[in-house]
């Protein structure tokens, strides 16, 4: 299958060396090695990305906007193949091809409260740089990504569908989410507040999602699938989520789970730094918010996941995303626990 591809490039697959790359849950991704240029290869998962032309017109768009108004940005275009698209639909699936940024390096985990500083400051660089642009150009490349309410209409379908066993070992966990709806609350307040608008939003925004340079200074982000019209809460939230703790939602030993309150500072910091102007009166109150409502929207997804028999996640072992929920769900309690102290950071 490589084969094909690569010819479909111009690369010869005699020369090439392809390895798988990353710990997406999602897409399929693997390193492309030539004797000249490397490249990321990647396979769109289309039962999630149910339009990947509407992905690739995305990254046209953007990439039209940005190289005109800031042609400095890095910004990753895919590669145009032999044919003269930057999408190919091979043998029932989707593929595109990145060139590799040489010396840029990506992070699985973060140890230094730099790192969650400069990955920060990428990330509102980019919905800064993209202020002017119209949002609602953009396609929506998974309809009701961060809907929060939605969300919680779908757990509690989820709790309706489940097997009496899940159910039944879910039965805490369910009484968490339930006991913390005040947050799809103030989803809903967001919502309704014509004050807060919606923005050019990255929607993944873990680590791995930046490219350092050898001298830890980010790049660029990467990965822009879930690059959509929304709301700062979600990159913000999505930033705590991953970065607060020294363990990933993988972390089964839930007594591990703690917030590190100077990456909190640290996410601070480089976000502001960029969006401080940006960001209008109304959405700043929500800076804290935005933990909580990613932390727990996650927690929902992995448990609606777990309910309804690992669909849409799938699991490496019985318990896995149930696992998972529980683990967001510890990380929600520590969130919430220092949760008045963050202001005073
Ligand atoms: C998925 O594929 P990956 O790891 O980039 C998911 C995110 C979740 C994340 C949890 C399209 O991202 O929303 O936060 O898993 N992406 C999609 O690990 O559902
Ligand atoms: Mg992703």
């Amino acid at each position: 299958m490589f084969q094909n591809i690569l010819s479909l490039y111009g690369l010869d697959p005699q020369k090439t060396t392809v390895l798988q790359f990353g710990d997406g849950l999602i897409n399929h991704t693997w390193k492309v090695n030539t004797d000249k240029e490397n490249y990321i290869l990647q396979k769109v998962n289309s039962d999630v990305f149910k339009s990947p032309a509407a992905i690739d017109q995305n990254l046209t768009l953007l990439r039209n906007y940005l190289s005109k108004e800031n042609p400095e940005y890095l910004f990753i275009s895919p590669v145009i193949a032999i044919n003269g698209e930057s999408l190919l639909h091979i043998e029932n699936g989707y593929y595109r091809l990145f060139p590799f940024v040489e010396g840029s390096v990506s992070l699985n985990t973060l140890t230094k409260k730099e790192e969650a500083y400069e990955a920060a400051k990428q990330f509102g660089k980019f919905s800064k740089i993209l202020d002017g642009f119209n949002v609602n150009e953009l396609n929506i490349t998974i309809p009701n990504f961060h809907n929060l309410a939605l969300r919680f209409d779908q757990f509690k379908t989820a709790c309706n569908g489940a097997s009496a066993a899940r159910l039944e070992k879910s039965q805490d966990s369910i009484k968490f989410i339930n006991d913390h709806q005040d947050i799809v609350d103030t989803y809903q307040e967001i919502l309704n507040n014509s004050a807060i608008p919606l923005r050019v939003i990255h929607h993944d925004t873990k680590i791995s999602n930046i490219l350092f340079d050898d001298q830890n200074k980010g790049l660029c982000v990467i990965d822009l699938d879930t690059v959509m019209p929304g709301y700062f809460i979600s990159d913000v939230g999505d930033m705590m989520r991953t970065y607060l703790s020294a363990v990933s939602e993988e972390e089964t030993d839930f007594s591990k789970i703690h917030i590190r309150k100077d990456f909190y500072k640290a996410i601070f910091d480089g976000y502001m730094g960029e969006m401080n102007d940006v960001l209008s009166e109304a959405e700043k109150p929500y800076f804290i918010y935005a933990g909580k409502f990613i932390i727990y929207m996650q927690a929902i997804r992995f448990l609606s996941d777990y309910l309804q028999n690992d669909i849409y996640y799938g699991a490496k072992y019985e318990d896995h995303n149930f696992n998972r929920a529980n683990n967001q769900i510890e990380l929600l309690k520590q969130y919430l626990k220092i949760e008045a102290e963050l202001i005073n950071l």
